[in-house]
């Protein structure tokens, strides 16, 4: 049998999951690869691709608003924990084909993906022993190194929640002026450089609160990686597939698997 491997697009809200899901997918199809897409947003209006599977045929946020009086964030939670307990259908319906990529989009907002156990039933049933997760940071954030710091704990916190090997890309790198883009890469690459342009910040607290959870995330290398990738322009495409292959063949470190949880087990 051949392998199939999951790859999840999580990040926040407008960072360019669904965007780069369509990009990577049509990267893939150039190499002859078979793709399945899936949506697992129930609340997109509109997905620049075509998915393959789609959890809105499964959900509807408007029929839950409906049928149980809930606005729409409560709907939208409802949506997420619902998801959970169609898990082992979808999971038949995107193996079904026996693919060799399935790219999966997960809600614009990520912390009904990430943070709530309905996250974790899901990427523990629909998974392969070769899955990962590529999280978005969003380029117009960087601004300073305490919003790097505070996107950089947040991909952890998802770590720690999926339990995945993954990957940081820096997404809409095309967006980078040159000199921010100089400062990315430094950030990434020099340490003492992050160390020095910390401390110049205005907020004393804030930049030893920064150095000393920067200097953590030091020791783990693969934490603070990151990959510039446009899905405008393509740049960091190819090396983000070139990542990903050196997680899949196991280059990356193993990962503690939970092991499924059932939708019943779950904390909601
Ligand atoms: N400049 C630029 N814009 C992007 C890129 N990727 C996505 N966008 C834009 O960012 C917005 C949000 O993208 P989307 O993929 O819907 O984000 P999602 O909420 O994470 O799925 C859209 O207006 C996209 O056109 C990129 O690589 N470069
Ligand atoms: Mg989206």
């Amino acid at each position: 049998m051949r392998g199939m491997f999951y790859v999840y697009f999580v990040g926040t809200a407008g960072s360019g999951k669904s965007t780069l899901v369509d990009v990577f997918s049509k990267w893939l199809e150039d190499r002859d690869q078979d793709v399945v897409l899936v949506n697992l947003d129930p609340g997109a209006k509109w997905l620049p691709y075509g998915p393959d599977v789609d959890v809105r045929d499964y959900v509807s946020v408007e029929r839950v608003m409906r049928e149980f009086m809930l606005g729409p964030n409560g709907a939208f939670i409802a949506c997420a924990d619902m998801i959970a307990s169609f898990a082992d259908k979808i999971k038949e319906e995107v193996e079904r084909g026996n693919p060799d990529y399935i790219l999966v989009d997960t809600p614009g907002q990520m912390e009904l993906f990430a943070f709530r156990e309905a996250g974790r039933v899901i990427t523990s049933t629909l998974c392969s022993d070769r899955t990962a997760v590529v999280y978005l940071v969003d380029a117009s954030l960087m601004r300073s190194p305490s919003s790097l710091t505070a996107s950089l704990l947040l991909s952890v916190s998802v770590q720690f929640r999926l339990l995945k090997p993954q990957v940081n890309v820096l997404s809409k790198s095309d967006l980078l002026t040159k000199r921010d883009r100089e400062i990315a890469t430094r950030w990434f690459e020099h340490v003492d450089y992050i160390y020095s342009m910390i401390s110049k910040e205005e907020n004393a607290l804030l930049g030893s609160l920064s150095q000393s959870i920067m200097s953590s995330l030091m020791e783990f290398e693969s934490l603070t990686d990151i990959i510039p990738v446009s899905s405008k322009t393509g740049e960091g495409i190819d090396d983000l597939f070139a990542h990903l292959q050196r997680i899949f063949a196991g280059g990356e470190e193993e990962f503690v698997d939970v092991g499924p949880l059932r939708a019943d087990e779950a904390w909601y």
